[in-house]
């Protein structure tokens, strides 16, 4: 069975006011994301080791395999869910409870996980994404080139991720990272989805 492109838990420009424009999303969900979809089932028409495979599986047994041309376009169609689901109208502002506890106890406070996690996706060289992850009782910034991601990482569990390719935010800040990335942090994070993927790796 085909793999499709999810439905965004939003309208297209419903981020318009927290900084992500509705061409943004037409450009980088409809075409970039769309993109991955649609080559992964190409891909996987002749690749028939991965065939009813979840999209978890076909990226770890592909990243074994090394079968990059599979990997790279099944990870970037789990990595853009997941970076849309860890984005929201208005988000931004601060986690709660155990979540907010967990990041003051790994980082010190959430203003030094932001400046960690702005920094790696200021540091990942050329394309890439930045990410929270949980690794054991403590939370990690990582970055990861291309479409690189934690769920090939031992012990390494996903909580939020930033889109640093050149296309997430040329649109709208042009090559400017840095002011994308400030928006990202504070216009845009979804907590509560953070606050259940942690919640979920407990
Ligand atoms: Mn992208």
């Amino acid at each position: 069975m085909a793999f499709e492109l999810p439905t965004l838990p939003y309208a297209m420009d419903a981020l318009e006011a927290s900084g992500m424009s509705a061409k943004t999303l037409e450009y980088h969900y409809g075409k970039h994301h769309q993109g991955y979809v649609t080559n992964l089932n190409k891909l996987l028409e002749t690749e028939t080791a991965y065939a009813g495979k979840s999209l978890e599986e076909v990226i770890q047994q592909s990243h074994q395999d090394k079968k990059m041309g599979v990997f790279n376009n099944a990870a970037q169609v789990w990595n853009h869910t997941f970076y849309w689901n860890g984005i929201q109208p208005n988000g931004g502002g601060a986690p709660t409870g155990d979540l907010a506890a967990a990041i003051d106890a790994s980082f010190g406070s959430l203003d030094k996980f932001k400046e960690e996690f702005k920094n790696a996706g200021g540091t990942q060289f050329g394309s890439g994404w930045a990410w929270l992850v949980k690794e054991g009782n403590t939370l990690k910034v990582t970055k990861t080139p291309n479409a690189e991601n934690p769920l090939t990482v031992a012990g390494q569990v996903p909580l939020l991720t930033m889109d640093v390719w050149e296309h997430a935010y040329y649109l709208d800040f042009q090559n400017s990272r840095p002011n994308f990335m400030a928006n990202f942090v504070e216009k845009l994070i979804n907590w509560e989805f953070v606050a259940q993927n942690f919640a979920a790796a407990a």
